[in-house]
């Protein structure tokens, strides 16, 4: 079922060191790895941290890719990308250099172990959606409200959000030529 080639979509943040360098790089490798090339990214975006809000702001970008990758495969290869970039993360909701969810795996639903996607708690996040909304309006959300499985696309989950003002874009992301060492 994963040889052929899906479309995904990853959510990237950092609010610790050169955050735009760390994500410049986080994207060269995502687009090294076997199986996986990067497609396109959103602009850069300065956030307000959600959650645990006594932290520095954040950047925040969204990419889309193609896999041949299943989505277990997947996530392994992003976990082993942000203990490369030096992922610190002391506080759940905490600080971190760096952050890659998987946010949509084509039209799938998956809750396995590890693994939720669509991620759980995308449908209320600006910092995800804003990104998102910008390389993919269009693309299809299944989510479950209880035993129910519903479905949307990203422009209207971004509708349903009301503050969005803790998400600012700042800047073109050119990330094949960000992230020097
Ligand atoms: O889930 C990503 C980590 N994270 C972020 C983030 O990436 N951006 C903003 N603005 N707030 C966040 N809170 C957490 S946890």
């Amino acid at each position: 079922m994963y040889n052929r080639l899906n479309r995904a979509f990853l959510g990237l943040g950092s609010n610790i060191g050169d955050r735009e360098n760390i994500l410049g790089r986080a994207v060269q490798l995502i687009h090294q790895v076997t199986g996986v090339e990067v497609l396109q990214s959103s602009s850069l975006y300065e956030t307000d941290p959600v959650g645990y809000t006594e932290q520095d702001v954040f950047l925040n970008i969204a990419i889309e890719i193609e896999t041949s990758l299943p989505p277990e495969e997947l996530l392994t290869h992003m976990q082993r990308i942000e203990t490369l970039l030096g992922r610190t993360r002391m506080i759940r909701w905490g600080p971190r250099t760096l952050d890659i969810d998987i946010l949509l795996y084509g039209h799938e639903y998956i809750h396995s172990g590890d693994l939720q996607v669509p991620h759980p708690r995308m449908m209320e996040r600006a910092f995800v959606l804003v990104p998102l909304a910008e390389i993919a309006p269009e693309a299809p959300i299944t989510y479950k409200e209880g035993e129910e499985i519903h479905h949307t696309r990203v422009k209207d989950a971004l509708g349903g959000i009301e503050d969005r003002e803790g998400v600012r874009q700042c800047g073109k992301f050119d990330w094949k030529h960000v992230g020097g060492e």
